[in-house]
């Protein structure tokens, strides 16, 4: 479990980063997939703002957990009714952050379980391929799903995930907590892993 977070840092133009700690883990996904609600179960606390409407997290923001790491929770992209200028304004903030913060940010690239992968997943995760970072996915809202339906959804995203080259798919549910305390372990994992390499 992860004992203490806080809110260091929120940027809404490109630049002005907090200075790295061992390791980052960067959440995106779709806007509405539920990269805050994630975040909010990840940490055991509600810090990230939660809405039912789209494009709500319009910032980057950076999340300091246990003095040890960030979780840095990603505007979502893919929301249609956006003008022209935010989205250049979105493609610009992710852009600078990958391209200055992509050496030790670990992106997890969430996915709505229910839905098979859209264009704009495929550009985020096109964009990371390009960029030979690699990635983690977790499946969202498994709690919306019946078993027979999950189980199917599942091997789907998992062919596409190693076929993509995510080193590891964490289905989950915010609502009922299921596969959360997985997923920290994963993340500790890495965590763990990055402490030991680049040292
Ligand atoms: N049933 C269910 N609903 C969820 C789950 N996770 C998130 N939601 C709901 O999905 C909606 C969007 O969640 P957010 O966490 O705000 O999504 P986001 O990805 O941060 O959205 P943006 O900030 O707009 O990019 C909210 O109504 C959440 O309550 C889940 O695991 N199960
Ligand atoms: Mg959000």
């Amino acid at each position: 479990m992860f004992k203490r977070a806080e809110l260091v840092k929120t940027i809404f133009s490109p630049g002005d980063y907090p200075p790295p700690m061992t390791a980052e883990f960067a959440f995106a996904g779709r806007s509405n997939v539920g990269k805050s609600t994630l975040l909010n179960a990840l940490l055991g606390v509600k810090l990230a703002h939660v809405s039912g409407t789209p494009g709500k997290t319009a910032s980057i923001n950076f999340y300091k957990v246990d003095n040890r790491f960030f979780f840095v929770d990603l505007p979502g992209y893919g929301f249609a009714r956006r003008s022209r200028t935010e989205l250049e304004r979105w493609r610009q903030l992710v852009e600078d952050y990958f391209v200055r913060r992509g050496g030790i940010a670990t992106p997890v690239v969430l996915i709505d379980v229910r839905h098979s992968l859209q264009k704009a997943d495929m550009m985020m995760l096109d964009y990371l391929r390009a960029r030979e970072l690699a990635f983690i996915t977790v499946l969202t809202k498994r709690d919306k799903l019946s078993g027979n339906q999950f189980s199917k959804m599942l091997s789907y995203h998992e062919k596409q995930a190693r076929s993509l080259g995510a080193f590891g798919v964490f289905p989950v549910s915010a609502v009922s907590g299921r596969g959360i305390q997985e997923l920290r372990k994963g993340l500790e994992m890495i965590a763990r892993s990055y402490s030991a390499d680049k040292r």
